[in-house]
């Protein structure tokens, strides 16, 4: 129903939003942002999650997103504290996450230049505008009371309207606490633009044919399968064709992790072929944004509701921009009525099977290898985690080098998640918008390298202050350890490598107490470091987070693999 509100500028955006459904939201509070604070105590519905760094706040808004479907909102600082945000928010334009970011404005004709804002020539919506929905939903309300419950709503729309990203909002802080102003609100918060349904009957023929006559399709299923809930056609459709599946960089588990036809990560690798004896011939990506580096097979069709990437790097012989659980469930259908060629090529697959289980039995391998070691090799952390996590666990990961090929993740497994852009400091912040979605139903860990850590170390107190029981879990190897990896792909032959010297990458000399770390903001935690503690430390764990209720730490030490696995040295001199 439409309705005249009054009151501050504040005010209109508050009652804005709560109309809107929005329940929580994620702050770092500044003196650009007066109406909007002074307005949470006149109207105290939402309930106020405080991060003590930016990029926490928006880690905490995206983890909230991915894990209850809803926009995360934040209210963010003027110029000086929305940069902050930047990492994470680069983090949510990759993952594609629906984020709605408000802040002050300084901006005025009167002072072109005050502290914390944009210098002369710069205004503030349009410095954020690169990390944004496209690099373009930034937006500014200068003047007209009006448009800040008009803008508020648009932006709203525009962050979940497919392709789905974070819109940027700047509200002139001169309206925000100005009183006496009247808007509108109503319906028009409610109204959504309908998606695009699902491909046309000779579309999904034509995939279907080409399915059914390739030798060995390939399948790829991306974020948007999990975002549209189509993780069963996407195993039913895997299943009707034997076909492999693969994963390229993605921020969900869109096919299970240990359903018997996942074969880990693309590229394709030499031992499938080996393995199989079959040489794919076609790659059919679903709800993928694309392909992380170069795709090899002759034939690709790529469908889903996102096109903005679509056959920007390599021609696509079929691309549709469409829904995908009818669609894949039509594919499903038309291969099915095509009956024994495709079950005969189907059968011919076989080995597609022997090719992942190879991968299992080769992780499981590895951790009897490691199993009586004395130090906890990440094999072993992986085994154990498998062990001892519940299936309905909601995961979210941030360690560049822990293993993870015995975790059951996806479709009738645990929820799993990762930062999507790569910018290190979304874990902490991510857990607890995760934590504040499932609520009490549901275990959430986070899993997070020692590095990772030190990016977000101030999140523990937010855990402690809204006690969301979230077991972190750090896999502390003292390094910046997948960093030496990369560095040896791309210079094999450096000095370093010959000296195994590698400058900026040893954590430790100073080692951080991370227990100490958590305790000092409120969050109790214990230390592991030899292979027999873990299990019980893992088990006490979760006991902490489920029975108690209480947000836990555990502080793994775990043993560097690979490259560099022994060298301790660092450029040593100080003041
Ligand atoms: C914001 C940001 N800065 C720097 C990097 C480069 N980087 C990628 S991985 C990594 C190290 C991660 O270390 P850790 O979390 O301890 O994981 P490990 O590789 O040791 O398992 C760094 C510094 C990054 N990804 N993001
Ligand atoms: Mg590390």
């Amino acid at each position: 129903m439409r309705k005249t509100i009054t009151g501050t500028g504040g005010m209109l955006l508050i009652q804005t939003l709560k109309d809107a459904g929005v329940e929580y939201l994620f702050t770092n509070p500044g003196s650009a942002e007066t109406g909007i604070f002074a307005a949470l105590l006149e109207d105290g519905d939402q309930k106020l999650v405080v991060g003590k760094h930016e990029g926490l706040v928006a880690a905490m808004a995206d983890g909230y997103h991915r894990i209850s479907g809803k926009v995360g909102v934040v209210i963010a600082h003027v110029m000086g504290g929305s940069y902050q945000l930047a990492g994470q928010l680069f983090n949510a334009q990759v993952a594609g996450s629906s984020l709605l970011v408000i802040a002050g404005d300084w901006a005025s004709e009167l002072q072109d230049y005050r502290g914390l804002a944009p210098f002369p020539g710069l205004t503030q919506a349009e410095s954020m505008r690169p990390i944004t929905k496209d690099a373009r939903c930034a937006y500014t309300v200068h003047t007209n009371p009006k448009a800040i419950s008009q803008a508020t709503i648009r932006a709203l729309r525009e962050a979940t309207t497919p392709p789905t990203g974070p819109v940027y909002l700047s509200i002139s802080a001169e309206l925000l606490n100005r009183d006496g102003l009247e808007a509108q609100i109503g319906e028009d918060a409610h109204y959504v633009i309908e998606r695009p349904g699902p491909a046309r009957p000779q579309t999904v023929e034509a995939i279907a044919r080409r399915l059914a006559e390739a030798r060995c399709p390939v399948l790829m299923f991306g974020d948007d399968v999990w975002r549209e809930g189509a993780q069963a056609e996407a195993v039913a459709l895997a299943e009707a064709l034997e076909a492999p599946v693969f994963n390229t960089r993605q921020i969900f588990a869109n096919f299970p992790s240990r359903h018997p036809l996942f074969c880990g990560m693309y590229p394709v690798s030499k031992d499938f072929e080996k393995v199989t004896g079959l040489k794919p011939d076609l790659i059919f990506l679903v709800g993928c944004q694309g392909v992380h580096g170069g795709v090899a097979e002759p034939t690709i069709m790529q469908i889903g509701p996102n096109p903005l990437l679509m056959g920007r790097h390599y021609p696509l012989d079929v691309a549709v921009q469409c829904e995908l659980r009818e669609t894949l469930r039509l594919v499903t259908e038309a291969l099915k009525r095509s009956g024994d060629r495709v079950a005969g090529a189907a059968r011919q697959r076989a080995k597609v099977r022997a090719f992942a289980r190879l991968l299992i039995e080769r992780e499981e391998n590895l951790v009897r290898e490691h199993e009586h070691d004395p130090g906890v090799h990440p094999s072993v952390l992986e085994a154990q985690l498998a062990d001892v996590l519940p299936k309905n666990t909601v995961v979210v990961q941030e360690s560049s080098t822990a293993r993870t090929t015995l975790l059951p993740f996806g479709h009738g497994g645990m929820t799993w998640t990762r930062s999507g852009g790569g910018s290190l400091g979304f874990g902490v912040g991510a857990a607890i918008g995760a934590k504040i979605a499932v609520g009490r139903e549901r275990p959430v860990v986070c899993h997070l390298g020692d590095g990772a850590l030190g990016y977000s170390a101030a999140g523990f107190w937010t855990m402690a202050r809204y006690n969301t029981a979230i077991l972190t879990v750090v896999s502390n190897n003292e390094s910046y350890q997948v960093v030496r990896h990369n560095w040896h792909k791309d210079m094999p032959d450096a000095k370093m490598f010959r000296e195994d010297k590698y400058p900026g990458l040893w954590l430790s000399a100073p080692a951080v107490d991370y227990v100490g770390l958590a305790r000092a903001q409120g969050v109790e935690g214990e230390s592991v470091t030899s292979t027999k503690e873990l299990e019980p430390a893992l088990r006490r764990g979760m006991e902490k987070i489920t029975r108690e209720n209480r947000p836990y730490l555990i502080d793994v030490s775990v043993a560097r693999e690979g490259v560099g696995a022994e060298s301790t040295w660092y450029q040593d001199w100080q003041l």
